[in-house]
C-alpha cells in the first residue's frame, strides 16, 4: 500500500511546484564587469515532458544576468547530434557573434564557440539558435538574457516567465497549417502546464520580464490593474496601464505587480495569427497566490525616459512586402524566398526608414536582427508612445513605418519570427556597410 501511494505523492507534489524563475547560469568569471557563462546545448536522454532540447539540462534555459557594460563572454558546447548556434535577439552584437548561418556554418555536433560583446542597452532579451530555427527553437532551446541598468530601482521580487506551446513535433497536421492550430495553443510557463501557481506576499512589488519564445502563437495577456513598464529594449517612456498586451512569437515585454490583499489570474485571450482575437474563453496561465496579505504598495520609482514618437515623413529607404498563404505553404518577402534575395545595403550611421507592407492573411511578428528600431507609425498613425523594439507584429494588411540608424556594419537578417514562416523563406538581409 505504501508504496503504491509514493509515486502518487510524488506526482501530486511535482504538480503543485510553484512557479518560479529559471535559474541564473553560474558566472564563472571573477571580474566585476565580465559574466562568463556556460551553454551545453544538449538532447535530453528522454524527452523531458514535450522537449527534446535543452540548454544545461533546462527548459528553459538558464536566465543570463549581465548589468549595463558588461561584457558576457557565452561558451557554447555542442553536445547535440546536429549543428547549432546561438543568436542573441535584441542585442547589438558584432556580426561575427550574431550565430547566423548566412555567410558561415553553424557550430558542427560536438564543436565548441565563444561568443563575446559588451552589453550596451538595459532590457530583456533571449537567445536560441539561428540554424535549423524552426526544429531546434521547437525541440527547447532558447533562454533569456537579462541586461539589468543599476539606475534601476530593485523590487522585492522577480519574475521571469517563459511562454512556449507544447511542441509541434507530433503535430499530426501539416506544417503549414501552424496558423489555424495557434488559436488552441496548449501554453507552457517555464516548462509547466497552465495555470502554474505563484507565491507572492502581500505589500511586495515583484517585476516581471514575459518572453513569448513559442514558434507560431501568440499570447493576449490580461490581468487587473495592468501595469506596463518595459519594452523590449529597456523601460517604456512612461508607465502604460493597457487593458491588455499582445505577445507575438520573439516579443517580450515587462510589467510591476503592485501585490496586495487578494489573489489574481493572468489569463490569455485566444488570439490567432489569422486575425487577431478568436472565440473561447480566456486561457488561466499564472495564478498568483497571496501569502500574508497586506495593503498594495505604491509602484517603484522607474526612471521612465519619456519622449515622444518620431516624427519623419522622409521617403522609405527599403519597402518589404510581407506575402504569403497557409494554403500554399509558400511564405515571401518581396516575392524572394531566403537565400535567394536582393541585399539591401546602407551605409553606416545612415537612418533608415524600412516601410514594412503585410499583404498576407497572417499576422507576421517582423524582426529586424543587429539594431533597435523606433515604430514611426502604424496605417498611417504614430503610436500612442515612443515605441523602441526589435520585433514587431504587423497585422494583416497593416502598413508600419519603422526607423532604425545603420550603426553596425554586416549583414543582418531580417525576418518573421513566425518559425514556420521564416523556414520556408520569409527573411532576408540588410547589409551596413562598413566604414
Ligand atoms: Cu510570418
Amino acid at each position: 500500500m505504501r508504496r503504491a501511494l509514493l509515486p502518487l505523492v510524488c506526482v501530486a507534489s511535482a504538480w503543485a511546484q510553484p512557479l518560479t524563475s529559471p535559474p541564473d547560469a553560474p558566472d564563472l568569471e571573477a571580474a566585476d564587469d565580465v559574466v562568463h557563462v556556460e551553454l551545453r546545448a544538449e538532447v535530453y536522454p528522454e524527452p523531458r515532458g514535450s522537449f527534446l532540447y535543452g540548454y544545461n539540462q533546462l527548459n528553459p534555459g538558464p536566465v543570463i544576468r549581465t548589468r549595463l557594460g558588461d561584457t558576457l563572454v557565452a561558451e557554447l558546447h555542442n553536445a547535440l547530434d546536429a549543428g547549432t548556434t546561438v543568436h542573441w535577439h535584441g542585442v547589438s552584437v558584432p556580426w561575427e557573434m550574431d550565430g547566423v548561418t548566412w555567410m558561415g556554418a553553424p557550430v558542427a555536433a560536438g564543436e565548441e564557440a565563444v561568443y563575446t560583446y559588451p552589453v550596451e542597452r538595459a532590457g530583456t532579451f533571449w537567445y536560441h539558435p539561428h540554424f535549423n530555427t524552426e526544429q531546434q527553437v521547437d525541440a527547447g532551446l532558447y533562454g533569456v538574457l537579462v541586461v539589468e541598468d543599476p539606475a534601476e530601482p530593485v523590487p522585492d521580487a522577480e519574475l521571469i516567465v517563459v511562454l512556449d506551446t507544447e511542441s509541434e513535433h507530433h503535430d499530426p497536421a501539416p506544417r503549414h497549417g501552424h496558423g489555424r492550430a495557434t488559436s488552441r495553443a496548449r501554453w507552457l510557463v517555464n516548462g509547466q502546464t497552465v495555470p502554474a501557481t505563484y507565491q507572492a506576499t502581500g505589500g511586495t512589488t515583484v517585476r516581471v520580464r514575459v518572453l513569448n519564445a513559442s514558434n507560431a502563437s501568440y499570447v493576449a495577456l490580461r490581468w487587473p490593474n495592468m501595469r506596463h513598464i518595459g519594452g523590449e529594449q529597456g523601460l517604456l517612456p512612461s508607465l502604460q496601464t493597457p487593458e491588455r498586451v499582445v505577445l507575438g512569437p520573439g516579443q517580450r515585454a515587462g510589467f510591476e505587480w503592485l501585490v496586495g490583499e487578494s489573489s489574481f489570474s493572468v489569463s490569455t485571450d485566444h488570439y490567432s495569427l489569422n486575425g487577431g482575437d478568436a472565440l473561447g474563453d480566456p486561457t488561466s496561465l499564472i495564478r498568483v497566490e497571496v501569502d500574508a496579505p497586506a495593503p498594495a504598495p505604491e509602484g517603484l520609482p522607474w526612471p521612465f525616459p519619456g519622449g515622444e514618437p518620431t516624427v519623419d515623413d522622409a521617403q522609405a529607404d527599403v519597402v518589404y512586402a510581407l506575402a504569403g498563404s497557409d494554403r500554399t505553404g509558400e511564405w515571401r518577402i518581396n516575392g524572394e524566398r531566403f537565400p535567394e534575395v536582393t541585399v539591401a545595403e546602407f551605409p553606416l550611421n545612415q537612418a533608415v526608414i524600412v516601410d514594412v507592407r503585410n499583404v498576407s492573411p497572417t499576422e507576421h511578428p517582423f524582426h529586424l536582427h543587429g539594431h533597435h528600431f523606433e515604430v514611426l507609425s502604424v496605417n498611417g498613425e504614430p503610436p500612442p508612445y515612443k515605441v523602441v523594439a526589435d520585433t514587431w507584429n504587423v497585422r494583416i494588411r497593416d502598413h508600419v513605418r519603422l526607423r532604425f540608424v545603420a550603426d553596425n556594419p554586416g549583414d543582418w537578417m531580417t525576418h518573421c519570427h513566425i518559425l514556420p514562416h521564416a523556414g520556408e523563406g520569409m527573411m532576408t538581409v540588410l547589409r551596413v556597410l562598413p566604414e
